[in-house]
């Protein structure tokens, strides 16, 4: 019953977005597509970890049959998505190249990742009812002395991809290799903070049981959460869940028994994916609405800077073209001695009539059109260019995580200065602004509110 809630709510979040801001991100040529797409197929459970922790061993466990080859030392090279064939289709393994090529499936951004990637990258359709709700994908074990060139694609890179669209990410050790594992460290330094949040993360020391005390346990534990604090930099200690695979021929230290259930509770997080999945899409329109607004504050920004600049040489040309009305005809007069009674000649003689103003609206009209003709063609393209290179005066950045908004779309608002600057100047900004800021004040808190009660 839950999930059809979380299915429907998913689906007003698709709804009431483009509805309410969609023609608001198009202004700013956001693509509010490219942001839902990849959240549009089924949650996915990642689970990363070093080679031999048991994470494949853990997923036959979860799906009651033997779909992943397991054993000791590196086993399994390769991605494999496993989830429940769509109705009407049978079970079956598909290719990395069908995968990437697929536009139902969210996994074409690995396609940049080469032909090396997509021979270890497999799709595997098994009837099991857990997996019509979600999808895992069992990854590589993390190694120690490994180069890109050894596995022949970039493979930080592609678990930040996965990371990216999914919604638990589960990253299992084992109390042999406590996070001492250098692509462990990477992977917890680098590409999990910058592709997902922390919330989404779920840490498992998995193989407990071969531990040989209590003691044993105590200190491969301590082990591990010190490597994270090392390595994660958090303070705080995140919740480990210990486990271990039982099996009949094994026997388990005294006291372990307690653990067991926390093998289950691991199992229960899997089924919480579909929740997680609301939150991760809340996350990311979060996320997208505020580079929205601070895009366009730079955008009004940009369009005062424009103004007063118009302002300002409007009244240089405005003082420009009196002077031309009054003194143009004159200076031709003494230079050409034409026209033989200038305008303001004229007035002192009280010879004016109406034919004298003839040479004056002629200079002021020409003041008019090539200082008009000067601001189109270079004053304007001054500014952009000057704005377009260094559009950092262009925002007032309040706080730290305003400015790693900023940097996040520097680049692109200093594009779209440069490619549609001429547009920008028309928007009203301040009432886009108003609309964003009351969607993340009204709308975004409702939807968060009704996520937190599943
Ligand atoms: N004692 C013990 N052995 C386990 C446990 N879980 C898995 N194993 C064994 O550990 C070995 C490695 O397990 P896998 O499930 O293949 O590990 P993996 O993390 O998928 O390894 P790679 O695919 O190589 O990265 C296998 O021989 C499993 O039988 C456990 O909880 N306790
Ligand atoms: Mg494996």
């Amino acid at each position: 019953m839950a999930n059809i809630s979380a299915n429907e709510l998913k689906r007003e979040i698709e709804r009431v977005l483009p509805q309410k801001l969609g023609s608001i991100f198009e202004n700013y040529s956001c693509n509010l597509e490219k942001l839902l797409t990849p959240l549009k197929w089924k949650p996915i459970v990642l689970l990363i970890g070093n080679y031999s922790s048991g994470k494949s061993t853990f997923i036959n466990e979860f799906l009651g049959r033997e779909i992943q080859r397991t054993g000791q030392a590196p086993t399994d090279d390769s991605f494999t998505i496993i989830t429940a064939p769509e109705p009407g289709e049978t079970e079956g393994d598909i290719t990395g190249n069908s995968i990437v090529s697929d536009d139902r499936l969210p996994f074409g951004v690995l396609r940049r990742f080469g032909e090396k990637l997509l021979a270890h990258l497999l799709m595997k359709k098994v009837d099991i009812e857990h997996l019509t709700e979600i999808a895992i994908i069992d990854t590589p074990g993390m190694l120690d002395s490994v180069t890109e060139k050894d596995r022949g694609y970039d493979y930080l890179g592609v678990i930040g991809e996965f990371a990216k669209i999914s919604d638990l990410i589960v990253l299992m050790f084992d109390p042999h290799k406590a996070g001492t594992i250098k692509e462990t460290y990477q992977v917890l330094r680098m590409t999990l903070p910058a592709t997902t949040g922390e919330d989404r993360v779920a840490f498992v020391m998995n193989r407990v049981d071969e531990c040989e005390s209590l003691e044993d346990l105590v200190r491969a534990y301590g082990t591990l959460c010190w490597n994270l604090s090392q390595m994660t930099g958090r303070k705080d200690i995140p919740r480990i869940f210990l486990t271990y695979a039982k099996t009949p021929d094994r026997k388990i230290p005294p006291g372990f028994e307690v653990w067991e259930k926390e093998r289950e509770e691991l199992k229960k997080t899997f089924l919480e994916a579909p929740r997680m999945r609301l939150f991760h899409m809340l996350q990311e329109v979060d996320k997208a609405v505020r580079e929205l607004s601070l895009t366009i504050k730079a955008m009004d920004g940009f369009k005062s800077v424009f103004i007063n600049r118009l302002k300002g040489f409007g009244k240089a040309i405005g003082i420009s073209g009196l002077l031309g009305f009054l003194l143009g005809d004159l200076v031709m007069n003494l230079a050409i001695d034409y026209p033989h009674d200038p305008f303001l000649t004229s007035l002192v003689t009280g010879n004016f009539s109406s034919d004298k103003l003839l040479w004056p609206v002629i200079w002021l009209l020409l003041v008019l059109g090539v200082g008009s003709l000067y601001f189109q063609k270079v004053g304007f393209p001054k500014l952009i260019d000057s704005y377009s290179r260094d559009p950092d005066s262009l925002v007032k950045l309040e706080s730290a995580y305003e400015k790693d908004l900023w940097d996040r779309i520097r680049s692109k608002v200093s594009d779209l200065i440069r490619k549609k600057a001429r547009h920008q100047i028309w928007i009203r900004h301040k009432k886009n602004l108003e609309k964003t800021e009351g969607f993340l004040k009204v709308d975004l808190q409702q939807f968060y509110e009704k996520v937190s009660r599943f």
